[in-house]
């Protein structure tokens, strides 16, 4: 999987991402009760970024949040079976997987959102009052993890993005919440737990937000070469397109370096505009903003069907149609049909 991400980036390609595609789209969940049946999935998934262009993303991302509390189904209601089959019908399409973790807080019980308690990476770490638990809670992913083989029993090659987004304060990993020292070691334990349960088919992405401006401060609590695969950013668009393409381009600018140093691959791990309301954004703003950066991959986040407003792909009928199939047929621009070739 990493030597592909790598031809698509020496070929000067990039990937089109898009997170929990096949689970649900704009108008239609397919995570309803009870569950689908199988003849929904396979190569016959729906997906809103095929029904506008014939073909899925070249990778699709995944939530495991509230996996590691023994649930059946995700913080956005996917059930974990699904997401099991999709992510294997993903696989035998050609296309690739990565996988976030918006978890629940350990500490207060509360959500990934709950960053009140400054105490809570402490106490999952060796010698917190939580720590046991949470060995408890990450062995219920590893055990989820475990189970996505192929037919044959082979391991699916999987990108993991723990601790995302940790540059910023929202989450209870975030920056003002623990030291660097806490969150390098949350890091180690997260990786020599996935390690001694045998799953050396993940990948591991490592992904700020937008807030580095220098290479010391992207590294500042970098887990180290032997952990991470992939480095990434997450940014959004807000109002202004100038604001988005500028803080692409100083993102962009100290990933491709980090990466160049490091020997690390590159890629965008979460971006967008929610609700996407300009009607040429993908060629317009999004690959004018990508620029020839070698990056493997972009991802946008998801097309919530339960918030009218909370999109970030495409979807029949909406203003960027015609110019996502623009964005699609672009040179620069792999969909998954385009990996298997
Ligand atoms: C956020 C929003 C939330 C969602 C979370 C995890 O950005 O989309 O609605 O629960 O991601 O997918």
């Amino acid at each position: 999987m990493l030597a592909a991400m790598k031809a698509v980036v020496d070929g000067h390609k990039v990937m089109f991402a898009h997170q929990d595609d096949t689970a649900y789209g704009h108008s239609w969940s397919g995570i309803a009760s009870p569950q689908p049946s199988p003849e929904e999935n396979g190569e016959d998934s729906r997906s809103d970024t095929k029904d506008v262009c014939g073909d899925y993303p070249a990778v699709i991302g995944f939530d495991l949040g509230r996996l590691e509390l023994g649930h059946s189904r995700n913080l956005d209601g996917v059930p974990f079976d699904k997401m099991r089959r999709e992510i294997i019908a993903q696989h035998e399409r050609g296309g690739m997987v990565t996988l976030s973790w918006h978890l629940d807080n350990p500490l207060t019980g509360k959500d990934a959102w709950d960053f009140h308690d400054k105490g809570t990476v402490a106490s999952i770490l060796p010698g917190g009052s939580r720590h046991d638990e949470f060995l408890i809670r990450m062995g219920r992913v590893a055990d989820f993890l475990e189970t996505i083989k192929t037919k044959d029993g082979t391991p699916i090659p999987l990108m993991f993005r723990p601790w995302h987004e940790h540059t910023g304060s929202w989450f209870w990993w975030g920056q003002e919440i623990c030291t660097t020292e806490q969150y390098k070691a949350l890091w180690r334990m997260t990786y020599d737990f996935m390690q001694e349960r045998g799953l050396t088919n993940l990948l591991w992405a490592y992904s700020p937000g937008a807030e580095p401006t220098t290479q010391a401060e992207y590294f500042e609590r970098y887990p180290g070469d032997d952990i991470i695969d992939v480095l990434g950013f997450d940014t959004y668009q807000g109002k202004s397109r100038e604001g988005y393409i500028a803080t692409m381009k100083r993102c962009l600018d100290i990933l491709v370096e980090a990466a160049r140093t490091h020997g690390k691959v590159a890629a965008v791990t979460e971006t967008g505009y929610e609700s996407t309301p300009d009607s040429t954004w993908w060629t317009g703003t999004l690959l004018p903003a990508l620029g020839d950066a070698p990056v493997a991959y972009v991802l946008v986040w998801r097309n919530a069907w339960d918030q009218e407003k909370h999109h970030y792909g495409v979807y029949p009928g909406h203003e960027s149609e015609a110019d996502f199939i623009r964005f699609y047929n672009d040179p620069r621009t792999l969909f998954a049909k385009d990996l298997r070739k």
